[in-house]
């Protein structure tokens, strides 16, 4: 048998930051609902739950930096609703969100997880915030605290 190396979902004593978008916060406001909801159903200390509020998509990945660099998160979970318009605005900010969040984590060495909507229509938006597709914001938790116990299993000897 090959060692296999897998985090769990236990939060206890661990630190989180939630970056959320005001943008659509209709939506994105049920996302944080659902990160919450899974944090603190995995153990996770209200106290120990950091909400940062940012204007929009464009700016998750700036505070999703700053908030990495502090060292005070184990993981941190970008959530926001991007809903394509009649121009290419919208491919221009999910280009740099998206690249902006994972090339954060990456040079911080941070986990952090993407719960970033990006949809056609507003339906598809509430399908994925809580009712038939399932909540986003849950997932990006759930993978937030799969991640953060992986780093921490992959930090030791
Ligand atoms: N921000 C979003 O989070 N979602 C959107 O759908 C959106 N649209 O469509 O414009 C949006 N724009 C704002 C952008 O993220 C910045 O906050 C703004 O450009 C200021 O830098």
């Amino acid at each position: 048998m090959p060692r296999v190396i897998e985090g769990n979902l236990l939060g206890t004593g661990k630190r989180f930051a939630i970056i959320a978008g005001r943008f659509n916060h209709f939506i994105t406001d049920r996302l944080v609902e659902g990160a919450l909801d899974t944090l603190v159903r995995h153990g996770v200390q209200d106290q120990d739950i950091t909400l940062i509020r940012v204007p929009g998509s464009f700016e998750v990945p700036m505070a999703a930096d700053r908030a990495a660099r502090s060292g005070r998160y184990q993981a941190i979970i970008c959530l926001s609703t991007l809903i394509r318009g009649d121009t290419p605005h919208f491919e221009y900010i999910a280009a740099e969100t998206t690249k902006g969040i994972a090339n954060s984590s990456l040079s911080t060495g941070v986990p952090i997880a993407f719960g970033v909507l990006t949809t056609d229509t507003i339906e598809q938006a509430i399908e994925r915030a809580g009712t038939k597709a399932g909540n986003k914001g849950a997932q990006a938790a759930s993978a937030a605290l799969e991640m953060a116990n992986l780093y921490e299993q992959l930090n030791q000897p």
